[in-house]
């Protein structure tokens, strides 16, 4: 939960070990502390600096792979795959890259992550070199959050300091150089060859993929991206296995996950829970709905996705899979609470605005597509809408999803179609009666 003081506190929920997010509470994120709750023992496991028989590259992967560990940042794809597609013997310089350019409106998580546990992404990054043969990685940092990048740079320093990064790690013959960068808050960045084009000091707009950073990354090199929560989860795979981490969560979609739960909930805040706990719960952890209001409607993975009516999503459970059969997508976990007194017609022009602005520009269905979005739901909303607007978005909705170099053109058309789908009379009442059929003063 975040509070108004400014106090740094801990994840709410269900934790899976005192090593990853549990007993955080801002100050004791330092080297010895994260040591103390058993930090960097699967690091020392897999480089048999315990004293055991170390794991194999092909041992780590199989028990990521095993684990159904799916990418933390928004796609869900799954991590041990993505691992498997690095020429991990190859004599050629590799990447590793962290994606902390957390932009995604609600999302809030890998910003606390590396706040309270910076090293616990040191430490999976490290197993992911080591599992791909990479010698040198970097953590981009959204450029607004610079704390969390002067505290991440502190925790490397501690890491190299203590030979946990660098040359010969822990006396043996893995070498990782990993470095800090922040970018400028640009929300394009987070798209991860955006990312690739901002580190190489270009101006941050998307590359078309195929080829994939597997391929074509960094430099020209082979690449792996994955997101900050990703990399949390690796060491506790390691120390318990990719079957213990699979069995918290459920088939396909292994072990917990945060989610920002934000909106109109009595205690907003990232809560950690296994994948696959119904949505209800989640709600109940919290605090349930402010002021004991309706729920209206949540956005269940961060404003890039369609948003799902009370009735739906109280039956859901919080999970990859069954939030796409419920009709809308995990995302990044970012979870948008409505209440019986938020307006969609207004809810739509905030989200058309950030859109139009983030855009890139590199694309026309996509720089053009979302300015007329934002222009024609700005009508409806001020009591200028016309009886054809709807038909009107949606088309413009069509003539923008899958005709764009990266998912924002996906991601501006996307809550277009599920709002109008799900609320159409609240935006013909809009038209209809040029005012707001919801009572906002309940
Ligand atoms: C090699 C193949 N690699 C896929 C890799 C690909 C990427 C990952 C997923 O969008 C979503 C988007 C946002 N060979 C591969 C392959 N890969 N096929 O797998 O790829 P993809 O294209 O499915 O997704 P994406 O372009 O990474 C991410 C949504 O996330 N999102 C965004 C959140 C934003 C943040 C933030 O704040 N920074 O997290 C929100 O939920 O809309 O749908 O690595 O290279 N054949
Ligand atoms: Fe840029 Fe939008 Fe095209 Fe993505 S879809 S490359 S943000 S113009």
């Amino acid at each position: 939960r975040f509070q108004a003081s400014g106090a740094e506190t801990c994840f709410h929920g269900r934790h899976i070990s005192p090593q990853i997010y549990a007993g955080l509470d801002g100050r004791n994120w330092r080297l010895a502390d994260y040591v103390a709750r058993g930090g960097y023992s699967a690091l020392k496991k897999i480089l048999a600096a315990d004293g055991g028989a170390g794991m194999t590259p092909e041992q780590v992967i199989a028990e990521v792979k095993g684990s159904a560990l799916r990418g933390r940042g928004g796609a869900g794809f799954p991590t041990g795959l993505k691992w498997s597609f690095m020429p991990a013997k190859a004599p050629i310089q590799k990447y590793l890259v962290c994606n902390s350019d957390e932009g995604e409106p609600g999302t809030c998580k890998d910003r606390d992550i590396l706040r309270f546990n910076p090293h616990i992404v040191i430490e999976g990054m490290a197993i992911a070199a080591y599992a791909m043969g990479i010698t040198v990685g970097y953590n981009y940092i959204h450029g607004e959050i610079f704390d969390v990048y002067e505290r991440f740079e502190e925790a490397l320093e501690e890491a190299r300091a203590a030979g946990l990064l660098g040359q010969n790690i822990l006396g043996s013959s893995f070498s990782f150089q990993l470095h800090g960068h922040h970018g400028f808050g640009a929300y394009i960045c987070g798209e991860e060859t955006a990312l690739l084009e901002s580190l190489e000091g270009k101006k941050g707009q998307p590359r078309f993929k195929p080829p994939f950073p597997a391929s074509f990354g960094l430099y020209g090199r082979p690449t792996t991206i994955n997101n900050t929560e990703t990399f949390a989860a690796v060491p506790w795979i390691i120390n318990h296995g990719g079957q213990a981490y699979l069995e918290v969560g459920k088939p396909n979609n292994g072990g917990t996950k945060i989610f920002s739960i934000s909106g109109d909930v009595e205690r907003p805040g990232n809560y950690e829970i296994p994948m696959g706990t119904p949505f209800a719960t989640l709600l109940e952890l919290a605090g349930g709905m402010r002021d004991g209001r309706k729920l209206k409607a949540v956005i269940p993975g961060g404003s890039s996705m369609p948003v799902l009516p009370a009735d739906i999503i109280m039956q859901t459970n919080m999970d990859y899979d069954s939030i796409a059969k419920a009709g809308s997508m995990l995302g990044s976990g970012a979870v948008i609470v409505m209440d019986e007194t938020r307006c969609m017609v207004k809810s739509l022009l905030r989200l058309s605005y950030f859109y139009m602005h983030e855009s890139c520009g590199q694309c026309t269905p996509c720089r053009e597509g979302t300015g007329w979005l934002w222009r024609v739901v700005d009508r409806i909303e001020h009591g200028k809408g016309r009886p054809e607007d709807l038909d009107l978005l949606n088309s413009v909705s069509d003539n923008i999803q899958g005709r764009t170099i990266c998912a924002l053109g996906d991601a501006a058309a996307m809550p277009v179609r599920a709002m109008i789908k799900h609320f159409r009379a609240e935006f013909e009442h809009h038209i209809s009666h040029k005012t707001c059929m919801v009572p906002t003063y309940l």
